[in-house]
């Protein structure tokens, strides 16, 4: 029954039609007879400006049933070489940040176990805590981040540790992340603080600001990305405001100045060397979006990471 696991042909029920799943594909909960896994994570306790990530799971799944089987440049589908299905959303307490961690880690224990590879929909930045605690169980990995913000910073609000502004700090620090094979791509935007990035970057943490980006180049940068990441084991996170808000606006801390979309395809193109076991992408809030059209960003670059993870593009 290898790679029978098809979206719903477009042929026979238009794109529009049908209850809206990741890429059309079906809902399997059964997680024994998948390869890689699409979840949604629809939580944003962690947010500390504007709120609504909690919807993008929902509006990326409608957005995705625009994305049809086959990557446009290599001709190949992830779906002709693994199982891989929805596998619906992630529970979550909206009420209890505690809770809701508690619950996110124990969910992808299960998918660990496995031995799936999830591909989330989020959610605030903070899901990715919860997430690599889950997959990381066994010893730190890499990590690849393309991002306006660093997200390690320490605490807000009088100490409080656990925010979307601060997971990949707590990652570091739980010996989650190995630092020394961690890039951050695309940071920009005003600090809190100039000493904002000097915790990361003391810890051995590969920073590639957004003007470090152009004034290297894309395939320098992509060097230098591929050699942090090697092809031990590593997560992916994309969290969409690391795209200019020109394209995808529909996000609570917009940074102008970014990527464009179509930058950022080519940037996760060249990653297909790396062995990544799991990927997110985060910060759609559809509430600021404007017709739909970060959603759609995210489910595009959704199925450009999937690609990339096959290794189909
Ligand atoms: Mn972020």
């Amino acid at each position: 029954m290898k790679n029978k696991i098809k979206p719903t042909e477009g042929m026979t029920t238009p794109r529009f039609a049908d209850v809206a799943t990741f890429f059309r594909l079906p809902v399997i909960k059964d997680l024994n007879s998948l390869d890689y896994c699409i979840c949604g994570v629809p939580w944003d306790g962690g947010t500390t400006n504007r709120p609504g990530a909690r919807h993008g799971p929902r509006e990326v799944r409608n957005a995705s049933s625009l994305v049809r089987l086959y990557h446009p440049v290599s001709l190949k589908s992830p779906y002709d070489k693994f199982n891989i299905a929805d596998i619906g959303d992630c529970p979550v307490n909206p009420i209890d940040l505690d809770d809701s961690l508690k619950r996110i880690r124990k969910f992808y224990m299960n998918i660990k176990k496995t031995d799936t590879i999830p591909l989330s929909i989020g959610g605030d930045h903070l899901i990715s805590l919860p997430i690599l605690r889950a997959l990381a169980k066994d010893g730190p990995i890499g990590l690849f981040q393309f991002d306006s913000h660093s997200d390690t910073w320490d605490s807000y609000f009088g100490g409080y540790k656990y925010t979307h502004g601060t997971p990949f700090r707590r990652a570091i620090e739980e010996n989650l992340v190995d630092p020394k094979k961690y890039v951050m791509l695309g940071i920009r935007g005003s600090l809190y603080d100039p000493a904002d990035m000097k915790w990361a970057q003391e810890q051995g943490v590969t920073i590639i600001t957004i003007d470090e980006y152009y004034n290297n180049g894309f395939e320098k940068s992509m060097q230098i990305i591929n050699d942090v990441l090697g092809d031990t084991p590593a997560y992916l996170t994309f969290d969409v405001d690391g795209i200019d808000p020109t394209f995808a606006p529909g996000t609570g801390t917009p940074e102008v100045g970014g990527f464009s979309v179509r930058e950022a395809q080519l940037i996760i193109r060249q990653l297909n060397k790396a062995n990544f076991v799991g990927a997110d992408v985060v910060e759609i809030s559809p509430p600021f979006d404007l017709n739909n059209m970060t959603s759609l960003v995210g489910a595009t670059i959704a199925f450009e990471i999937l690609c990339t993870m096959t290794k189909t593009n």
